[in-house]
């Protein structure tokens, strides 16, 4: 209709996570419609379709000005507005005065294959020949499944040489990790060294902390002070970093406060609690190698009393994924990571350790369960389909508002608390339900991996406390704290920080399939749906980048400078013109912080926190709470984003 004129934003919907997730993964969107030019007096609908238009949803009334719409889960749609005789209308009637389709839909399979069987297929085939004969080392990468490649990609090779510990008959046999209680003035001895693992059949020479995998699970009261002492008995160097802990800054383990330990060092870290949550520990040096073979380990800090609600029992879950190969791990990059692009996804599930995890439950029985990502890259959606779940508490404390959850998305290096009720007896799984993208043909497809296995027998609980459970609590003591930081939600920010990556000297065929992948990101890249490409990119050729705008500065060239006890206001601007958007778990050590909003809309449950995914093409604006002296990283926690260059330093005074 002539003078008509709209558009709508899909905003991501406020919820405890920075994208909005249905249980199997697909994102929510709230239409923001702006519209101009609609005749006065006359009845307009908006509608949603997928774009083969078998089902059509009513989203609502419409008129001019801007018209908040119901949240709408479909991967590709269309939205429609028309003018209808009555506001009753069950189906679009009327004239058709607007029409607008999702940015997803931009993919366009016959596009993409007319292109990949011409320009891409012959000089990437020659090119890769060549490289597949300069790293003939390199076994072959196992393919998920549901994805197509062409011919050159499949022959990709890094152009690094592979690492791998040497195989050690000598190694012992890794143990499962055990619970340590330490006390004030206590002294832990922590040595890395390496081990053999038994995982589906296979033994491999991989890491441990103290020969356990995970390593022990230190449990702390708040406010107390420990010692570690520090071992390294690997062949390359290594440190401890006490992920989310505000402790001194000379003993974080990051690289701007000490020299890495030499294999056969040692190093003394004094530790102290000031805050009770969970907490992790892992390496800082060549994560995506030393986090991947087994070196993490998770910390509860015991609050003073108890301040959440009662339970039957507590579970502490460490989640990851290993990249196995018919022959073995698939080696890590020597000198430089591989899978540069999108991080090393792996697809054996580990939960502390095993990629069989087992727990027994009686009917009725609540269960809190704290839970750490320590996978190099991949985001989780878990959830337990058949029990109900709510979620309690982030990374450094409780949420304002428990809320009920059908699941939990968990970046790395990210933690939740959860609380789940198995009301019905048998098995039921702890499951992880994404949605993955086969960038060749512009396909959704669901991904579903079962990461362990909850028995619920038939027995009732005896101590039932699924009353206190049904409620959700709100935390008053956390609300009257953070009260007085909801005035930043609508200042400026103080600082900002973009995220993007610049390549060089990328193979050909990765050059042009990125180039066409670049029309649509999704938030989140749940799977490595271009396994070959990404595998095939080191940090030779790839360089992640944090720029800051007001200077140009970039990564480690960025100093900032902040007065101790004033909150700074920081916003991470996830590039959307970015070669290759994706989300990034951005962590500051040291701190903690409050996720104040997401693409402009208000986090209306605040948590404390020291990780937030930043989703592709996405604005987070952080309240930092700068309380802790010293020079400290921020980065993002994507180990071969890491390890190829995202990091930079701030320094409190
Ligand atoms: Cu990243």
């Amino acid at each position: 209709m002539s003078g008509v004129s709209g558009r709508i934003e899909l905003v991501l919907p406020s919820s405890p996570f920075t994208v909005g997730l249905t249980a199997d993964g697909r994102t929510r969107y709230v239409p923001m419609a702006s519209l101009a030019g609609l005749a006065s007096g006359r009845v307009y609908i908006a509608w949603a379709t997928p774009p083969q238009m078998d089902t059509v949803i009513q989203l609502g009334q419409v008129r001019n000005g801007r018209v908040q719409l119901p949240a709408i889960d479909l991967e590709k749609f269309i939205v429609l507005i028309t003018a209808e005789r009555s506001a009753r209308a069950r189906a679009p009637g009327g004239r058709i005065v607007l029409r607008g389709q999702s940015p997803s839909t931009r993919l366009f399979p016959p596009d993409l294959m007319e292109f990949s069987l011409g320009a891409v297929g012959q000089p990437a085939a020659e090119h890769a020949d060549h490289m597949h004969m300069e790293n003939s080392e390199w076994p072959m990468l196992p393919v998920p499944r549901g994805i197509t490649m062409l011919p050159s990609e499949m022959a990709l090779r890094p152009t690094v040489a592979p690492y791998l510990p040497r195989q050690d008959s000598a190694a012992p046999l890794a143990r499962a990790g055990e619970r340590l209680r330490l006390s004030d003035g206590d002294t832990l001895r922590l040595e890395a060294s390496l081990v053999r693992r038994t995982l589906n059949g296979g033994t491999y020479t991989m890491y441990a902390f103290n020969g356990q995998y995970p390593g022990p699970l230190l449990e702390v009261a708040r406010g107390s002070e420990i010692t570690v002492l520090f071992t390294n008995h690997l062949t390359q160097p290594s440190t401890i970093h006490w992920h989310g802990i505000r402790l001194d800054n000379a003993s974080d383990g990051a690289d701007n406060t000490q020299a890495p330990v030499a294999p056969g060092a040692s190093f003394t870290y004094h530790l102290r609690f000031p805050d009770a949550g969970i907490y992790w520990y892992h390496p800082h040096v060549r994560e995506d190698i030393q986090q991947e073979l087994g070196l993490y380990g998770n910390i509860v800090v015991l609050p003073k009393s108890t301040h959440f609600g009662p339970v039957n029992r507590e579970a502490t879950l460490i989640l990851d994924d290993l990249l196995v190969g018919p022959s073995g791990l698939i080696p890590l990059g020597s000198d430089s990571p591989t899978h540069a692009l999108m991080g090393r996804f792996g697809n054996v599930f580990l939960v502390n350790g095993e990629p069989s995890y087992r727990l027994s439950a009686q009917r009725g029985e609540v269960i809190r369960f704290y839970l750490t990502n320590a996978s190099n890259t991949r985001t989780l959606n878990l959830s337990i389909p058949g029990a109900r779940m709510k979620v309690i508490a982030s990374d450094g404390g409780p949420l304002e508002h428990e809320v009920w959850a059908q699941s939990v998305m968990i970046a790395p290096a990210e933690r939740y608390v959860v609380v789940v009720r198995f009301d019905r007896p048998g098995d039921v799984a702890l499951v992880n339900r994404v949605r993955g993208l086969d960038h060749l043909f512009g396909r959704f497809f669901a991904e579903v991996d079962t990461l362990g296995v909850v028995s619920v027998a038939p027995e009732r609980i005896r101590t039932d406390v699924g009353a206190p459970f049904a409620v959700l609590r709100r935390d008053t003591a956390t609300v009257r704290e953070l009260e007085r930081y909801r005035r930043f939600v609508d200042q400026p920010p103080d600082k900002a920080l973009v995220l993007t990556l610049e390549t060089h000297d990328l193979p050909f065929v990765t050059q042009r399939l990125m180039q066409l992948d670049s029309m649509y990101f999704t938030p989140v890249e749940w799977g490595g749906t271009m396994p070959m490409m990404n595998w095939a990119s080191t940090g030779k050729q790839v360089r992640w980048v944090l720029r800051d705008p007001a200077t140009g500065t970039e990564n480690m060239d960025i100093a900032w400078r902040f007065h101790r006890g004033d909150p700074v206001k920081i916003r991470l601007v996830n590039e959307r013109r970015a070669f290759h958007g994706m989300q990034h778990p951005i962590h500051l050590h040291g701190q903690r912080f409050l996720v104040l909003a997401v693409n402009g809309v208000p986090n209306e449950d605040l948590s404390w926190k020291d990780t937030v995914l930043v989703p592709a093409g996405s604005v987070v604006d952080i309240l930092l709470d700068t309380a802790n002296p010293g020079d400290w990283m921020l980065h993002c926690h994507i180990a071969e984003h890491l390890s190829a260059g995202m990091m930079m330093h701030f320094t409190v005074e």
